[in-house]
């Protein structure tokens, strides 16, 4: 990240082309950690993220706040050195109303289905694949119009469970 926050100094560079994946395409991009612990963080607070309390190097994450309509982009990355049978992380964001503790629930038992339950899949706004120790997977997502708090959570199993959530706000 430092020398994707350099590269404008340095001018062209063999090592900017390396890192620079991320294309500046104006979409708001939100980089998003999941940790052994079993919580969403990021690096830094910043404008229209809603923050807790530290985690270790890193800031809990607890809301994201979006315009209807909005493009937006996050960026998951599964921190963790355990294997993805243990330790592994989504980030599914649902539409109003869904009974997200039966979404978690059923999704347990979905590990074909990337821990989707097959029956929510229609409620589903945006997610990621699920990710174990060093994968990254990027959405991009249009935000729904209607303005509410939309459940995000991770369907690995039991993480749920362990306030692995946050709410996508839309105002
Ligand atoms: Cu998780």
């Amino acid at each position: 990240m430092l020398v994707l926050a350099l590269a404008g100094c340095n001018g062209d560079t063999p090592e900017q082309a390396q890192e620079e994946e991320a294309v500046d395409d104006g979409i708001r991009t939100i980089e998003v950690y999941g940790t052994d612990d079993m919580k969403f963080v990021v690096r830094e607070a910043e404008e229209g993220l809603v923050t807790g309390g530290a985690a270790g190097q890193y800031i809990l994450l607890e809301a994201i706040e979006a315009s209807p309509g909005e493009e937006l982009r996050i960026r998951l990355t599964t921190n963790s050195t355990l294997p993805p049978t243990a330790m592994a992380h989504n980030l599914a964001i649902v539409d109003l109303g869904t009974d997200v503790d039966d979404f978690a629930r059923k999704s347990i038992q979905a590990a074909d289905n990337e821990y989707i339950a097959p029956e929510y899949e229609d409620q589903i706004i945006a997610t990621t694949r699920m990710l174990g120790g060093g994968e990254t997977d990027t959405i991009t997502f249009t935000v729904p119009e209607t303005p509410g708090e939309y459940d995000y959570v991770c369907t690995f199993p039991g993480h749920f469970a362990a306030g692995m959530v946050g709410k996508l706000i839309v105002e």
